[in-house]
């Protein structure tokens, strides 16, 4: 061995180990950025962790006809084998396992419900669907159908983010008094951004569902609710800045509503508070996803711009060494990273897409149920619908 280190001889062995693969087809509804990087967690995963199953890109779909000439670029930029123009005709298809469902949100719920009666898996990207009882729909069309699901929360997978649940389920941080978290972001606060159409549809409630609550701080709420429990009443504020943006369907100003920004308290089930603030408005941060935990012996805190660094402090250690420790997650003893090149190296936000396609796939080699699914992405839904009527009535709500 070219180095005594037993994790770096333990990423070798993962990088040659022969593997005989069945195959799983995949068909991609949405070729936007996470067509691109669910596309890519496909094409990796295959060559750094080792499933029975191997994911084909069989098919990608375009809007219509329209796009059909942009659908067949990214097809063979991917390596799609194939180009559909109505996604209800992709979802017929015999050779198609997988659908996996990259639209805006308000497009969800259909999609995903199609897939299922058609026996599909599906993979589909957060937040769920427009609301919870809608989420409540999908979770029973999939169950019905007895079909493996997957809700795209990957910040789960994030090693650093993963090591904190094992920290936090080892006992280490004791009785957990406060769970802190921020989702920052600046792209809005330019009143010329306009609401709707393929660019700006995040900006409309009627594709998106709701501003930063389901875009963002749904995100930190999956985490939370993975890390930290069940939350069981929140208080929260919204705001929406700029009130009118020109609508891309009409050309003229239109009332804006979604919520520009939203803060919440919350209490979880565990006993601990909660603090959540995410905003478009924080001028200089583009996406500044942090959390802070503070437990009865330790704290941690993670930062998405520093991805690979979880923040840990033990009041247990000896007083004259006491203090922040900066922990790098990078070694082959560390979540996942006994798969990826040697000690030290570091990976990205990409990663953690692989990480979600790794795990879906074993989920369906073993059996073992894939988490978040659905029904876990439903919880997150009804603390987003539960923020957003607290923040109307100005009242304390239970999830
Ligand atoms: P995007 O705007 O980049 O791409 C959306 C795609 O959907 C486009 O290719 C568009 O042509 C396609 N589309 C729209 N209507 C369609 C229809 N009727 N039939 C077929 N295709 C249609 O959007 P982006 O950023 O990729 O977001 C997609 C979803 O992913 C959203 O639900 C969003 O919340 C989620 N998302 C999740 C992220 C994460 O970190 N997990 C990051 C970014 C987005
Ligand atoms: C918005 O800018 C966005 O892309 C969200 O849609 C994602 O869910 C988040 O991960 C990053 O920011």
């Amino acid at each position: 061995a070219p180095n005594q280190d037993p994790s770096f001889s333990l990423n070798l062995y993962y990088y040659w180990k022969p593997i005989v693969m069945k195959t799983l087809n995949v068909g991609l509804i949405g070729y936007g950025f996470m067509g691109r990087t669910h596309s890519n967690g496909y094409s990796q995963a295959p060559h750094f962790f080792t499933n029975e199953y191997r994911p084909v890109l069989k098919a990608v779909c375009a809007r219509s006809e329209d796009d059909m000439e942009a659908a067949q670029a990214f097809a063979d930029q991917w390596g799609y084998e194939s180009v559909e123009t109505d996604w209800r005709e992709m979802i017929k298809r015999d050779d198609i396992d997988i659908v996996d469902i990259c639209t805006p949100n308000h497009l969800h719920a259909e999609m995903a419900i199609a897939c299922a009666e058609a026996g599909k898996m599906i993979v589909c990207e957060k937040p769920l669907a427009m609301n919870s009882a809608q989420g409540e729909e999908m979770c029973q069309a999939v169950e019905k159908a007895g079909v493996k699901n997957m809700v795209s929360y990957n910040y789960r997978r994030i090693p650093a983010v993963t090591l904190a649940k094992q920290l936090i389920d080892e006992g280490r941080l004791g009785r957990i008094f406060h769970y802190r978290a921020n989702f920052l972001q600046d792209w809005t606060i330019n009143a010329d951004v306009p609401q709707g159409g393929a660019a700006t549809w995040r900006l409309d409630a009627k594709s998106a569902g709701s501003g930063v609550t389901g875009d963002l701080l749904a995100h930190c709420i999956d985490t939370a609710l993975w890390l930290n429990g069940e939350i069981l009443d929140v208080s929260a504020v919204t705001e929406t800045f700029i009130k009118e943006r020109v609508h891309s369907d009409t050309g003229k100003k239109q009332p804006v509503t979604i919520d520009d920004a939203c803060n919440f308290f919350c209490h979880f089930k565990n006993g601990s508070l909660g603090l959540f603030e995410s905003t478009r408005y924080a001028r200089g941060h583009k996406a500044l996803y942090t959390f802070e935990i503070n437990g009865e012996h330790a704290s941690i805190r993670w930062d998405l711009h520093d991805l690979h660094r979880l923040e840990y402090f033990d009041h247990r250690d000896d007083s004259i060494v006491r203090g922040w420790r900066n922990v790098h997650i990078s070694d082959g003893d560390m979540p996942y990273m006994d798969h990826w090149w040697v000690p030290g190296l570091n990976i990205g936000y990409e990663h953690s897409f692989v990480h979600q396609v790794a795990d879906f796939l074993k989920s369906i080699e073993t059996g073992e149920a894939f988490h978040p699914s659905f029904r876990d992405a439903l919880e997150t839904q009804k603390v987003c619908d539960a923020v957003l009527e607290s923040a109307a009535e100005r009242a304390w709500k239970n999830v």
